[in-house]
């Protein structure tokens, strides 16, 4: 079975997505998501550049083979633009490996190992009160899971804190916005929002939060250890991880469960925070992380040592990540949680799906493959917008990570 044609579909129905259309001489297709927020356009060169031309004429079926190749015969390896690329292809063969096979992924993987994935959604309001209120309109939909999110009283423009309840986008402007950091203030208010969602909602819902990178190791024990009377289900990115080490620290101060990973792209980034335990939950998902074929190693890697799966699922990935990303949930035996901030109704009518949700839980459906197409048509009545992420600056005007 020889692929015949590699296409780089770039589409923006809402905000901008990179897809990867493989055809093979058997008349069998698969999609690939090659998505990096705000830098879409380096993928669609990396891709058409030096991917597309390799695959025409090579085996579909070789998806080991192709991995290898596209990893170690780059030679410069690694990198959010080479790992979306390299993951475009792999979802698109391991889509079109089911297809021929007649099964949907999930039993090509070697079958599910429950019968739904527990999905949390993302709550946002730009106070306390607003807060609460969004936890509530989740918990009225069946969420059983959400992350919460509050802006901070004197900071403008606080991380998370969307425009609009269920599809806040933060790449929101051709050039980046600027927002502003304090970290004191962050740390005295982040807690008063779990105290008010406690006594709202008590401890039924499964409470996130994502830090979003701000904060010092020592000011991440800090805030773990004043979130240890909400029982969180995790606290996210608490601090950069370029330094795996700084994890040490912040574990030697609290039981709150950490998860880390959606900006890395191999399990070389999260080697010492699993083989340490240093973390409980690994972020890393289907695009971000080199396909299912690269995933499936960290999982079962992550599965020696307890950590278990935590998919990014944010609205810059696209639906064919969700599909894919939902396959592997419903295999992986060490399965934690998936992320699930909802697509708008345009960007699903360009990408339909055979996934649902119900009762606070996601199923990928029974389609052969992952489950998701993309409409060609439709796609092109949406042309690409040039969208950056924001930055974010301290009050000084120090850059800060956003
Ligand atoms: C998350 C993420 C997102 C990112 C976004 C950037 O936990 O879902 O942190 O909110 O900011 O994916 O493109
Ligand atoms: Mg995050």
């Amino acid at each position: 079975m020889r692929i015949t044609s590699a296409r780089v579909i770039v589409t923006c129905p809402g905000r901008n997505f990179v897809t990867l259309k493989i055809e093979t001489d058997g008349g069998v297709y698969g999609i690939g998501d090659a998505t990096l927020n705000g830098r879409e356009m380096a993928v669609v060169a990396y891709l058409q550049d030096h991917v597309v031309p390799a695959l025409i004429g090579k085996d579909a079926r070789r998806i080991e083979d192709m991995w290898q190749f596209l990893y170690r015969g780059a030679y410069w390896r690694r990198g959010p633009v080479t790992m979306r690329a390299i993951a475009a292809v792999d979802m698109a063969l391991w889509d079109i490996k089911a297809k021929v096979a007649r099964m949907p992924l999930y039993d090509l993987l070697g079958g599910a190992s429950r019968e739904r994935v527990l999905v949390y959604g993302h709550a946002n309001g730009g106070d306390i009160d607003e807060t609460v209120e969004a936890v509530g309109r989740y918990i009225d939909m069946g969420y059983k899971a959400i992350r919460a999110q509050t802006g901070i009283p004197g900071v403008k423009l606080a991380y998370g804190v969307g425009r609009g309840d269920l599809h806040y986008e933060p790449a929101d402007a051709a050039l980046p916005t600027e927002t502003s950091w304090n970290t004191p203030a962050y740390l005295d208010h982040a807690p008063k929002l779990f105290d008010a969602l406690r006594d709202r909602y008590g401890f039924g819902p499964h409470l996130l939060h994502d830090v979003h990178h701000r904060l010092t190791p020592i000011e991440a024990a800090r805030l773990g250890k004043s979130l240890e009377p909400h029982r969180m289900f995790w606290i996210e990115d608490a601090t950069p991880a370029e330094n795996q080490e700084a994890f040490r620290l912040i574990r030697q101060h609290t039981v709150t469960p950490l998860a880390v990973g959606e900006i890395f792209n191999t399990i070389w980034d999260a080697r010492d925070l699993i083989q340490n335990q240093l973390i409980d939950y690994i972020r890393m998902t289907v695009v971000g992380a080199g396909g299912i074929t690269h995933l499936r190693r960290i999982a079962d890697f992550a599965a020696m040592y307890q950590v278990r799966t935590g998919c990014h699922g944010a609205t810059d990935l696209s639906p064919v990540t969700m599909g894919a990303a939902l396959h592997f949930d419903l295999w992986a035996p060490n399965f934690g949680i998936q992320e699930y901030m909802r697509h708008s109704d345009e960007t699903d009518a360009v990408f339909p799906h055979a996934y649902w949700f119900e009762d606070g839980h996601l199923h990928p459906g029974d389609a052969h493959g992952h489950g998701v197409d993309i409409d060609e048509e439709l796609a092109a009545k949406h042309p690409y917008r040039p969208a950056s992420l924001p930055v974010a600056r301290l009050e000084d005007g120090t850059m800060w990570n956003w």
